[in-house]
């Protein structure tokens, strides 16, 4: 016999748990897009304790929508590997273009992360950054409905050894840090210099290249390394956000050995 007040109980405890669990975390990612599951994939890859945030009710970002609502993704060779190595289908569409389809490449992301143990939440957004000695070293939540309906609700905190912006265009936890933390960023010009216009060659040659630490503890990637660094979008091409959230993970897997 079912019993909804233990279909409920099983549901508070288990969440209670995950939460209290992630409170201190090796690694905490802010935005489940392409290259903030990739960097949490990676991360758990390597066995360390990564959370990542996610405002949405689903995980994906801007990848489930190909290019305007077409779902079919573009990639480039060097990004062909990851998804390879997720188990996502490739296909050659012609000399240094490969296709994959966007639903089973989220999908996948998000599958093999999980499945890694990195720890998602959706439904999160993140308000705010803790920063102590001159160092971004944690996260302010917030359930999106409360920012949504704009209650007037104080949030949680985490503490993060390292903190990824990977929220996109935005670049929301970097703005954050710029408007408030008073650190200046390893920018040319000490702030967010702000992403230009499209265009996908130099967007994905510069990606990779403005895919490290902003600032001290946190790193950008995916769009919003784009975005902070100066460099244009890049459209519906998706091999840069996986190249840099590997990157991302590689550079911080370094500084935690
Ligand atoms: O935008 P998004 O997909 O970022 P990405 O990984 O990939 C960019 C591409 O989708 C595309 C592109 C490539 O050609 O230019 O735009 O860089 O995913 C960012 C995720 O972060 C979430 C947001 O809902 C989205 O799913 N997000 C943004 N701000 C917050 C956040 C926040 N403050 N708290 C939690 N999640």
């Amino acid at each position: 016999m079912l019993d909804e007040i233990k279909i409920s109980q099983a549901i508070i405890d288990a969440y209670k748990e995950k939460l209290l669990n992630s409170l201190e975390v090796d690694v905490a990612i802010v935005g489940g897009g392409p290259s903030g599951l990739t960097c949490a994939y990676y991360l758990a890859k390597a066995k360390k304790k990564v959370a990542l945030f996610e405002r949405k009710l689903s995980i994906g970002g801007g990848m489930w929508a190909g290019g305007m609502m077409f779902n079919k993704i573009v990639i480039q060779k060097k990004a062909k590997e990851i998804l390879e190595e997720l188990g996502v289908k490739t296909q050659h569409y012609k000399e240094g273009y490969y296709l994959a389809d966007s639903v089973e490449a989220v999908c996948a992301l998000g599958y093999k992360a999980a499945s890694l143990g990195a720890t998602i939440f959706n439904l999160m957004s993140i308000e705010d950054v803790l920063v102590r000695r001159n160092r971004v070293c944690g996260l302010v939540l917030n359930w999106s409905a409360v920012e949504i309906a704009s209650l007037h609700v104080d949030p949680l905190t985490i503490r993060a050894k390292f903190v990824v912006d990977a929220t996109g265009h935005p670049a929301e936890v970097v703005k954050v840090v710029q408007a408030k933390s008073g650190l200046s960023l390893k920018t040319k010009t000490g702030n967010i210099v702000g992403e230009g216009s499209m265009w996908a060659e130099l967007a994905e040659e510069k990606i990779l290249k403005n895919t490290r630490e902003v600032c001290s503890g946190l790193y950008v990637c995916g769009m919003a390394s784009n975005a902070v660094f100066g460099a244009p979008r890049m459209g519906p091409i998706f091999g840069g956000m996986l190249l840099s959230g590997r990157k991302a993970s590689q550079a911080i897997l370094k500084r935690l050995r």
